[in-house]
């Protein structure tokens, strides 16, 4: 006889996109997970991943009662506590910590996006700590933040439908973002849309561009200082807008003189004619928009360099804030958003100068923030998140655990993350986690990280939460999505994570809200539906779309300090950095670095999202991991011929850091003097006392971050375009 069963409308939380999903839950237990046709995202669609909830729901591995380590560190000896006992003794050392060191002793860590970060900040900023990092100098932040600082907000979400050329750059959504990929080729098809794709390797994407420029690895920020050379000295910007609503445009003018096709050429590998012919398609294509990518906010100490010259790019053709091209959302004017709820005013003045980087990075950090957040609220009247946007630096904060300068570092507490596998020189991390008095590990799984922990505790995934999706509330957006079951064992979801501990240290009377839907209530009441709960929003509502608005600084003017466009801006100016595009070339290249290049001549990418794996992830969910069993390194035919290595050799990736080894696939996809490596491996089946494999094949062991070769204004580090040599691995 069938049971009690219903639909549940949730969201899926294996990557940004959130499709919705419907749950078919039947007495508490989950049967099927459908795509949900009304979702406006997947309409109905599901990729392989998120059709894999339900293994990764029962999966035999996952975490499902708090650990306590016994035993060595990395010995893998855990034993079960009850989360009393858990929290108690972490709490009763967080204060011992504090009281000693100062708050600024303990820190977190976050990855990307998965969870309700701005709780995370919210028990940093009652604790006294403003050392929280996240992956964030390498993805998405340095170009928001450039965006911001130049034009009042970034214009992240551009109108693809509407658009006569998307420009596609250092970005793969045929991989890495599948329902946005369906909506490009959509808009190809009924409208024209030309494409052009800027990416060294024949991607996913590029294979459906009208346009692809392979350009040498890390040299994108020629490539956008070129196509500003054509379009200034062609005259095909828009010279209204320029006349009106920006400032600096005669030094851009000039300061762009050097920066012809030609000289592009000799960096991008990209021929002058080709250069200046995509310029002028981009330029004469109007509404034109482009793409966010994450490979240009991972070039080390050339990332802000590119951000910078893109945003212009975008500024002087007319494209900000029109519709089909680069539209700046701004914050949802109603709702509670990310930043409201995360209690930065209660950080103090002295606390927030020991923000870790602060005194080199100093966009992505407390003195950034605060120039830029003031301009904010004065055109919004919100401002940006802390989480993401302000931000101590990783590589400061691994060096300061590993030697007590500026000040000890005691402890950390790890959530959505694995950093052993995602932040760069992997080994200096492994050092920097094995040195402190305290490891908390939040996660699904024992991953190499959670390996090392003194507490791991069971996370609850997104069938076993709500899911509140917006943005870190920096878009007009926000899509609600109900838990389908209650947390099984004894998961918690990361909100009531937060929450609890926060009740162990004092914090009670800023935790009132004793569920995710209580607190996510609270955020929706503000838009005026009336409705009593979260569910009942979810039910009724679920989606809200403030009404678009375009040409907003008709009104406003731009979040400046001129209200208008500041193609020379002076806030990078105040902080210290060069106000102009200009070429910056990134730390490893054989132009950087000749002497290198002699014993490392080949160009690494270590990264770039592939199917089906989202970054370390999934590896243990076995229909997934059949799909793709093993890392591969993408060689050309000219190069593997010339190394003798063949089509799934294991082959060694070795730089100056150290060499892992990944499996040969080779393709035309890459040129010859260029191998791609897949990020994220690990090998969850190879046992905890090995780390899960942890140091075979990662590529993140052959990777540095040194401060010193990082971006000057956001401390990103370099991914993309390392020095590397390759050999077939003999035995
Ligand atoms: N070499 C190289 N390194 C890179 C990149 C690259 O291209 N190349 N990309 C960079 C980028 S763009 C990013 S964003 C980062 C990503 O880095 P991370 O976000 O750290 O990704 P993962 O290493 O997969 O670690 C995430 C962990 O969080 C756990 N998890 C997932 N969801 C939740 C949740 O809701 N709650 C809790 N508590 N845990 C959860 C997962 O099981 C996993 O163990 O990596 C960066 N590192
Ligand atoms: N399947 C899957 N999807 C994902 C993720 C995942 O891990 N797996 N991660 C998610 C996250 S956190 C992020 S940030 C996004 C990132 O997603 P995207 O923005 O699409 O970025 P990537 O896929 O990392 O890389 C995009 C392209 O950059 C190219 N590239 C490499 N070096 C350079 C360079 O120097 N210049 C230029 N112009 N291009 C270069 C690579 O060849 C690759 O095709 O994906 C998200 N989606
Ligand atoms: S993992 Fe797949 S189903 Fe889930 S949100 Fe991403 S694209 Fe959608
Ligand atoms: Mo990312």
């Amino acid at each position: 006889m069938a049971g009690n069963i219903e639909v549940k409308k949730a969201a899926c939380y294996f990557c940004h996109m959130n499709c919705g999903m419907l749950v078919h839950v039947e007495d508490g237990v989950v049967k099927k997970v459908t795509g949900d046709p009304e979702h406006p995202f997947n309409q109905g669609a599901q990729c392989p991943r998120g059709a894999s909830a339900i293994d990764h729901l029962n999966h035999i591995n996952r975490v499902n009662y708090p650990l306590k380590r016994v035993g060595e560190r990395g010995s893998g000896n855990f034993k079960r506590v009850s989360w009393e006992e858990a929290l108690e003794d972490i709490a009763a050392r967080l204060k011992k910590y504090k009281a000693e060191y100062g708050a600024e002793s303990i820190a977190t860590a976050g990855g990307t996006n998965r969870t309700d970060d701005w709780a995370r900040r919210r028990f940093f900023n009652l604790l006294g700590s403003p050392n929280v990092v996240h992956t964030s100098p390498v993805c998405w932040i340095p170009n928001f933040l450039i965006e911001t600082a130049i034009y009042g907000w970034s214009a992240f979400d551009p109108e693809i439908m509407g658009s006569r050329c998307v420009v596609v750059w250092g970005h793969n959504p045929g991989a890495s973002y599948l329902p946005e990929m369906r909506g490009l080729l959509e808009a190809r098809e009924k409208n024209g849309t030309k494409i052009i794709v800027i990416d060294p390797r024949y991607s996913e994407t590029a294979a459906r561009a009208d346009i692809w420029l392979p350009i040498r690895p890390g040299s994108d920020c020629a490539l956008a200082l070129a196509w500003l050379n054509v379009i200034i000295n062609e005259e095909l910007y828009d010279a209204d807008f320029v006349e009106n609503w920006t400032v600096g445009f005669e030094e851009l003018r000039e300061r762009v003189q050097e920066y012809t096709p030609e000289w592009a050429e000799a960096k991008t590998w990209v021929p002058a004619e080709r250069i200046a012919m995509a310029a002028r398609t981009y330029a004469t294509s109007r509404p034109a928009c482009i793409q966010w990518g994450v490979a240009t906010d991972q070039l080390g100490r050339a990332t802000s360099a590119v951000a910078q010259a893109r945003a212009v790019l975008r500024a002087i053709c007319g494209n900000l804030d029109v519709p089909g091209g680069d539209v700046m959302p701004g914050p949802h004017p109603t709702f509670i958003t990310d930043v409201e709820m995360e209690l930065n005013e209660l950080l103090p003045e002295e606390q927030r100068a020991k923000q870790l980087g602060a005194d080199r990075f100093k966009l992505s950090t407390w003195p950034g923030y605060k120039l830029l957040n003031e301009q904010l609220q004065r055109v919004w009247g919100k401002g940006l998140p802390a989480e993401w946007m302000c931000e101590a630096s990783p590589p400061v904060l691994w060096r300061a655990i590993l030697t007590g300068k500026p000040y000890p570092v005691k402890a950390l507490i790890v959530l959505a993350d694995n950093p052993l596998s995602s932040y760069a020189n992997s080994r200096l991390v492994y050092e920097a986690l094995n040195k402190l008095d305290l490891l908390v590990v939040m996660d699904y799984w024992l991953t190499p990280t959670a390996a090392l922990a003194d507490y791991v505790l069971p996370a609850a995934s997104w069938l076993e939460r709500p899911v509140l999706t917006t943005t870190y509330g920096v878009s007009d957006w926000l899509i609600a999505s109900e838990r389908a079951i209650q947390p099984l064992y004894e998961r918690k979801t990361d909100y009531d994570f937060w929450r609890a501990l926060g009740i162990k240290m004092g914090q009670g009377e800023y935790w009132p809200w004793q569920t995710n839907e209580e607190v996510f209530q609270y955020r929706l009441e503000s838009l005026g539906y009336g409705l009593e709960t979260y569910e009942d929003f979810v039910r009724g509502v679920r989606f809200d779309f403030a009404p678009r608005e375009y040409y907003k600084y008709l009104e406003k003017g731009f979040a400046t300090p001129s209200g208008k466009v500041e193609l020379k801006s002076s806030i990078l100016e105040t902080l210290g950095y060069d106000p102009l595009p200009h070429y910056v070339e990134p730390p490893f290249s054989p132009e950087a670095t000749p002497e290198l290049a002699r014993d490392y001549p080949l160009i690494l990418i270590a990264g770039g999202g592939f199917m089906p794996f989202f970054h370390s992830e999934h590896r243990q969910i076995t229909r997934l991991r059949l799909l793709h069993p093993e890392p591969r390194v993408a060689i050309n035919p000219e190069l593997a011929q010339k190394l003798a290595i063949k089509e799934g050799d294991w082959v060694w990736i070795e730089t100056p850091k150290g060499k892992v080894k990944q499996r040969a696939k080779i393709t035309t996809a890459v040129p010859p003097g260029v191998v791609q490596a897949e990020r994220g491996w690990w090998y969850p089946e190879k046992g905890v006392k090995d780390l899960f494999g942890i140091w075979e094949s990662n590529i993140n062991v052959c990777l540095d971050d040194d401060p010193d070769t990082c971006d000057p204004a956001c401390g990103s580090w370099c991914t993309r375009t390392i020095l590397c040599r390759i050999a077939k691995v003999e035995g």
